[in-house]
């Protein structure tokens, strides 16, 4: 049966009709619970590390590397940045550092953001690394986001990942080196995980039949 609808009517519904066009699926992030000291303003024991990414190392033979907690660098966020160095006298030495277990949901999908400013312009690598635990702690997988030529600027650069079926916990490693005395600054580490995939406008859609009866 045809019914008449008068003119306003009509006007309503082509325009709830163009917000109702299905758009493309979007991502909908949140920030876990769990406190990780991304931004490196922490340091409770004063050893110059930040808390929850204390542990460091450096793979090589080169001379002075280190990470440390720094301030006066123009951070993005707060004071202070975690600062690697690869030292000299070894182009092919790495150093290292990583955060404590990162405690994640079960085949959970999650996003993780950093501020890398490097330069790295001779054959170096700045590492942001996604590395899955299982219950026993096991490294089971390892996920690299690897970076150069960075002109000394701060870059925000993002990996997503999806927990395996056996991961339990992500930590998340950094690293510098690949040529001789490569610096490596980072600051505003964030995990987010996915809540949906939302289908843009698809709620107007329901709105438009409930109101119109349609
Ligand atoms: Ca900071
Ligand atoms: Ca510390």
């Amino acid at each position: 049966m045809i019914r008449f609808v008068n003119v306003p009517t009509v006007v309503i519904l082509m325009i709830l009709s163009l917000l109702a066009s299905p758009g493309p699926a979007q991502a909908a992030y949140k920030p876990i619970n769990q406190s990780i000291n991304g931004s490196f303003e922490l340091d409770s024991n004063h050893d110059g590390r930040p808390d929850f990414w204390e542990v460091s190392w450096r793979n090589g033979n080169s001379d002075g590397p280190y990470a440390s907690r720094s301030t006066g660098l123009t951070p993005t966020d707060g004071d202070y940045v975690y600062r690697l160095y690869n030292g000299t006298g070894d182009a092919q030495s790495y150093q290292f550092a990583r955060s404590q277990p990162i405690q994640i949901k079960k085949g959970g999908s999650y996003r993780v953001k950093a501020q890398m400013r490097y330069t790295l312009q001779t054959g170096g690598v700045a590492g942001l690394y996604i590395i899955h635990l299982d219950n026993q702690g096991n490294e089971i997988s390892l996920l690299p986001g690897l970076y150069q030529d960075g002109g000394w600027n701060w870059h925000s650069h993002t990996i997503d990942v999806t927990a395996l079926p056996q991961t339990t916990a992500f930590v998340i490693r950094l690293a510098v080196g690949g040529e001789e005395g490569a610096y490596l600054d980072v600051d505003q580490v964030q995990v987010e995980e996915l809540t949906s995939m939302e289908v843009l406008n698809r709620y107007p859609t329901i709105q438009v039949w409930l109101n119109f009866g349609l």
